[in-house]
């Protein structure tokens, strides 16, 4: 049902005609219209079918005018000429939270505040509470309201969005009457970082599931609530989006929500160019004005002719081509990884022993684990000098002669020294089963230097994974100034894996370089870089980037048996 949408829109009119200072009366009207629609119990475009829509109280002829334009045409003309005179500053400064349209006008009026920057500014240089009905503890609110606004307009981590979908999907799934439940978006397509969370569910009764929604004891602040939807914060920052839709139309809603935008406005072309218009309702039949419905969301690719397309690839990055040519990639898996290839034991950094590590390696149901700690130049982190490591091979020989179903690997993440070599003799790696090369020092370098120290690294014949190639912390650090295009060639040439590096706020090689990697030729491997035996979890987040860089099970070196590992490493 388009009712939730007029409504928003309607609401959207009456708040931008305070901002005009128009006539009182005709705000009124509207917000009294989008009042009676959003709860209006039969569908809007039924009603208007029928010719009733003025039998809604508050609605006149010329908002019914307006809401059959909409129903019509997706626009109402009056609604973008309202929006087309106000500064685009100004709509935006009713979004902080204590901000009603009559301020915002009154701080237009007064101060000629257009914009975010400018209120910040006024309220600083306390020019606020000396407007009328304002005053210092008003003005103190509104600078709270504004640094709540930016922090949340801020991207989080995936990781820290997970534990949030977990707890609303687990709370909602204990409601009665909820029938589908399942999360949407960013989120859903597994993106790195997600700018709010998007929820969707069937359920009989939609007001109680929102209603027990905005009361879960996680609940900040309850932005927006209507009888199907509402919008929450949680943890300070995170935005959390509920819409329960018609169970009829769950499949087409799933893959709207789902996005990408720039994938939906794609899939929306196809759909047009075979007769059909894609909404989130339906898949609606121009020639006969037939409304096809779909609660699964496979079937709106098949109905399209296209093969079902996993959410991480829509991005519009030709995943829908691929799709109707038959030709998308079988993604990499979870159950496809066999290993784990970069971690850290308590001969280094790491919080437990190389046993325990092994243990819970083989409790997720690897075939082997590299315990790869790191060189002297990173004494910060307890770097084995070439004794010490030479005791480690020892002793990991030791542990396997005693240990069942897991194999372990000695392993080394050896530093490239600011020069390009290496921080252990060649004699000394190549008693390693694996060799993980990673710069830690000397980010500042060149672009020339750095890449050189990588190619330099990959040319080495002991040197199997570079790890977190490009330095990045996602929201702290930019990655270095690197050749990638030279990097990527040298991995294909030498037969060096590129790290895709599964600490969440890593994520190094992202998406986007992992798919160059792949497509220069260049071998992947997905570690967890764990420095204790829970953190072993972290893979899924490196799973989900390698599936957005289209990766399949041959491109990823730890989806290897041991077999067909060791034939496969340098040495
Ligand atoms: P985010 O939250 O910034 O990480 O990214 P998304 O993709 O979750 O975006 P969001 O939450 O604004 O909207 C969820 C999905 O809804 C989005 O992926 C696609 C769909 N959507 C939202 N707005 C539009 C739109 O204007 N056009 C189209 N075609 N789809 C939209
Ligand atoms: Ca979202
Ligand atoms: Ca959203
Ligand atoms: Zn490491």
């Amino acid at each position: 049902m388009k009712n939730r949408e007029v409504a928003d829109i309607l609401y959207q009119m009456a708040e931008l005609l305070e901002l005009q200072a128009e006539n009182r009366f005709k705000i009124i009207a509207y917000s009294k219209a989008a009042r009676a629609i959003e709860g209006l119990p039969e569908d809007i475009a039924s009603v208007s079918r029928e010719g009733r829509l003025q039998a809604i109280p508050g609605v006149g002829r010329a908002i019914a005018d307006k809401v059959e334009e909409y129903l019509k045409t997706g626009r109402i003309a009056a609604h973008q000429e309202l929006l087309a005179k106000t500064p685009p500053g100004l709509a935006e400064l009713l979004q902080i939270a204590g901000l009603g349209p009559k301020t915002v006008f009154l701080l237009h009026d007064k101060l000629n505040v257009t914009n975010l920057e400018e209120l910040e500014r006024a309220a600083r240089e306390h020019r606020i509470r000396r407007l009328p009905r304002m005053g210092p503890t008003k003005e103190g609110n509104i600078i709270k309201s504004i640094e709540r606004y930016k922090k949340r307009s801020s991207r989080i981590l995936y990781s820290s969005a997970e534990p949030v979908v977990m707890e609303v999907l687990s709370h909602l799934g204990k409601m009665e009457g909820l029938e589908h439940v399942t999360v949407a978006g960013s989120f859903r397509r597994g993106r790195e970082t997600v700018g709010d969370i998007d929820i969707l569910a069937t359920a009989s009764r939609p007001e109680e599931i929102v209603a027990a929604f905005s009361r879960m004891p996680m609940v900040q602040e309850v932005l927006a609530s209507g009888p199907t939807k509402a919008s929450v914060i949680v943890q300070d920052t995170i935005q959390v989006d509920l819409r329960i839709v018609e169970h009829r139309s769950f499949g087409t809603v799933l893959q709207y929500f789902t996005g990408s935008k720039e994938h939906n406005v794609k899939l929306r072309q196809i759909a047009l160019s075979r007769g059909y218009s894609l909404s989130e309702y339906s898949l609606h039949r121009l020639t006969d004005g037939q409304d096809l419905f779909f609660d699964r969301e496979e079937d709106v690719y098949s109905a399209l002719g296209l093969s079902y397309i996993p959410p991480e690839m829509r991005e519009d990055q030709g995943e829908i081509e691929a799709a109707l040519q038959g030709r998308l990639p079988e993604l990499l898996e979870r159950k496809d990884i066999r290993g784990d290839l970069h971690v850290h034991s308590d001969w280094s950094d790491g919080r437990a022993t190389i046993l325990e590590m092994a243990r819970a390696a083989w409790a997720l149901g690897y075939e082997y684990i590299a315990i790869c700690d790191h060189s002297p130049a990173v004494g910060i982190a307890g770097g084995l000098s070439p004794e010490r490591l030479e005791e480690k091979i020892q002793a990991i020989e030791e542990i396997n002669e005693n240990l069942e179903g897991i194999t372990v690997l000695s392993g080394t993440e050896v530093d490239i020294k600011s020069d390009g070599r290496l921080d252990y003799s060649d004699s000394l790696l190549s008693r390693c089963d694996v060799v993980v090369a990673s710069i830690h020092m000397g980010g500042q370098q060149s672009e020339r230097e750095i890449s050189g120290r990588l190619i330099q690294a990959m040319e080495n014949e002991n040197v199997d994974i570079i790890a977190h190639p490009t330095g990045r912390i996602i929201g702290q650090r930019d990655p270095y100034e690197l050749d990638l295009a030279a990097v990527l060639e040298a991995a294909a040439r030498t037969g060096t894996a590129l790290e895709i590096n599964s600490y969440p706020s890593r994520l190094d090689l992202g998406d986007v370089n992992a798919r160059a990697a792949r497509e220069a030729g260049a071998r992947l491997a997905i570690n967890s870089d764990a420095h204790e035996t829970s953190q072993l979890e972290v893979m899924r987040y490196g799973i989900n980037v390698a599936r957005r860089a289209w990766l399949e099970r041959k491109d990823v070196l730890n989806a290897l048996s041991l077999k067909e590992l060791l034939a496969s490493l340098k040495r």
